[in-house]
């Protein structure tokens, strides 16, 4: 059988060992830096490798990235051309994705952040009572996360609508399609929760002008890639009022630098990139399927476009 390549900064080499041989039976798991032959190797699955690196095996078949995202794969300026470039899309990440959105778009619509700071302070002080059905909710994109954070978000009674390349048909979520509908989307917007896939179109997306298109004292929350949103951007937003919080879970550069003026801002919480975090487990089956389907020459599932990169 083919070798099967595994490497990624997380220490879970022997979690995917275990998982994939309970799945694959005679499966020859090769954990970097013990890569044997390079010319074994047909499937890579990999997380944030450095540049460079995959081209070293001439056999390459498929590219699997160990999360949802794939933008850490096409960074490559040197990425083999011709493998098959396949993500993963687990139930069960969809799941945590659409907890972790939750959280955040309750927290600031029961004003905990006024609330944490009131205690702060030692002072005992109710705030107006918020209406559920009247806080509009805005996933920017509906792939498989947008779609179930949505779909949890509106289970709840709040008014929620997505933002996507194409038209969505998703109950209870209205759907905002292409640029020529964004600014409508914005303008209706007091929760933003970005779950967009990292191409160059969404590349530095949530800016200044996007900023200027919320409704004042709308929230911001980042579960989608740092580099779709601009910081220094937010951060003046943040500061004039306009933005009233933020809840961040992924940024430009993780970990996030020390000196980074996110760490002690007021309003802005700082999570370390684990919204939906990948899982061994639950991902298994659908790596051990593609592992089969591209050594039998058959097409893998949950293939990305090289062209939309998502
Ligand atoms: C992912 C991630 O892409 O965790 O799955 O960021």
């Amino acid at each position: 059988m083919p070798a099967v390549l595994f490497r990624s900064p997380n220490d879970s080499s022997e979690a995917w060992r275990k998982s994939l041989s309970e799945r694959v039976p005679g499966i020859d798991f090769r954990a970097d830096p013990n890569i044997g032959d390079p010319a074994d190797v047909e499937f890579a699955l990999v997380w944030k490798v450095p540049a460079g690196y995959l081209k070293q095996f001439p056999n390459l078949k498929a590219i699997c990235s160990l999360g949802q995202g794939v933008d850490h794969i096409f960074a490559d300026p040197d990425l083999p051309r011709g493998p098959h470039i396949i993500r993963l899309v687990d139930p069960w990440m969809g799941r945590a994705m659409a907890e972790w959105v939750l959280l955040q778009v309750l927290r600031f619509h029961r004003q905990g952040p006024e609330y944490e700071d009131l205690q702060r302070r030692k002072e005992w002080k109710s705030l107006p009572a918020p209406e559920t059905s009247t806080r509009r909710v805005g996933i920017l994109g509906l792939g498989a996360l947008g779609a179930e954070a949505a779909t949890t978000v509106a289970a709840l009674g709040f008014d929620v609508a997505g933002w996507s390349r194409t038209r969505k048909s998703i109950p209870n979520v209205t759907s905002y399609a292409g640029p020529d509908e964004l600014d409508a989307f914005l303008a209706r917007t007091d929760i933003l929760c970005g779950l967009l896939p990292l191409t160059p179109e969404t590349t530095d997306l949530m800016d200044a002008e996007l900023f200027a298109k919320l409704p004042k004292g709308a929230f911001v929350v980042n579960s989608g890639r740092g580099a779709q949103l601009v910081e220094d951007d937010l951060l003046a937003a943040l500061d004039s009022g306009h933005i009233a919080g933020a809840s961040l879970d992924v940024f430009r550069t993780e970990p996030l630098p020390l000196d980074h003026p996110f760490w002690t801002h007021p309003r802005v919480q700082v999570w370390p990139h684990v919204s939906a975090q990948t899982n061994a487990d639950s991902g298994a089956d659908q790596v051990a399927e593609n592992i089969r389907r591209v050594f039998a020459g058959e097409k893998p599932i949950n293939e990305v476009d090289p062209d939309r990169q998502y």
